[in-house]
């Protein structure tokens, strides 16, 4: 998969009367280049006509577009991959699929990490590194020490997710972690290219500085 440093995840409910498209096309400009679409609440046809608009809006853009949970919809309209959790197809399955699309995988401990790479995931989520408020039935704060052990030992791409935000990922760039993702800091800024570019300086400062 294309390199990447700055994931930002759709939640609609931190931007009430605010487009998703057009939300998502500020963290575009503000330099994001992973955008995946997460909707666990709206009706399909519904998931299906939002992936649509956003397949169209990372086409134009260059950037990279993932579905989170639906491969039949992630599969309708191209988007480039698709993001799983623990609990959703195994990988392996979903492999057979999806062919070489990317799959991302979410994990908590370092062995659902190394499961996730053996599997041959592209990529994994490691956290949520912080409390956060976005995700219903998520599991107890990993924190920075999880990223450490992540940094140490897995080879494929991670991105650290979880309660992140500007005035705490150097937390998180200090324990090694290089790509960062995030849903409210993002979507709910008053100034999202302006949060996007502050989360570029500090993540490549970070890379800068080894
Ligand atoms: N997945 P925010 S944490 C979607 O740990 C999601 O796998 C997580 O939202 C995980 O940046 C999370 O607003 C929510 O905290 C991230």
């Amino acid at each position: 998969m294309k390199p990447f440093k700055l994931y930002a995840i759709t939640g609609e409910e931190f931007h009430p009367g605010k487009p998703m498209i057009e939300v998502m096309e500020e963290a575009i400009k503000g330099g994001c280049d992973i955008i995946q679409l997460r909707d666990k609440k709206s009706p399909r046809r519904e998931v299906l006509a939002k992936a649509k608009a956003l397949r169209e809006l990372t086409l134009r853009y260059g950037v990279t577009f993932i579905v989170n949970d639906y491969i039949d919809i992630a599969l309708a309209v191209d988007a480039d991959g698709i993001h799983l959790g623990q609990d959703d197809l195994p990988l392996a399955d979903a492999r057979k699929i999806v062919g070489g699309k990317i799959i991302g995988i979410s994990t908590h401990a370092i062995e659902e990490a190394r499961q996730a790479e053996r599997d041959g995931a592209d990529y994994i989520g490691v956290g949520p590194i912080f409390p956060t408020k976005s995700k219903e039935d998520v599991v107890a704060p990993v924190t920075t020490s999880y990223v450490r052990q992540v940094a140490a030992e897995i080879a494929i791409p991670f991105v650290a997710i979880g309660g992140i935000k500007l005035h705490n990922v150097d937390q998180v760039l200090g324990a090694g972690a290089r790509r960062i993702c995030a849903i409210s800091e993002i979507v709910g800024s008053p100034d999202i290219q302006g949060t996007c570019r502050s989360f570029l300086d500090k993540i490549n400062s970070a890379a800068a500085s080894p």
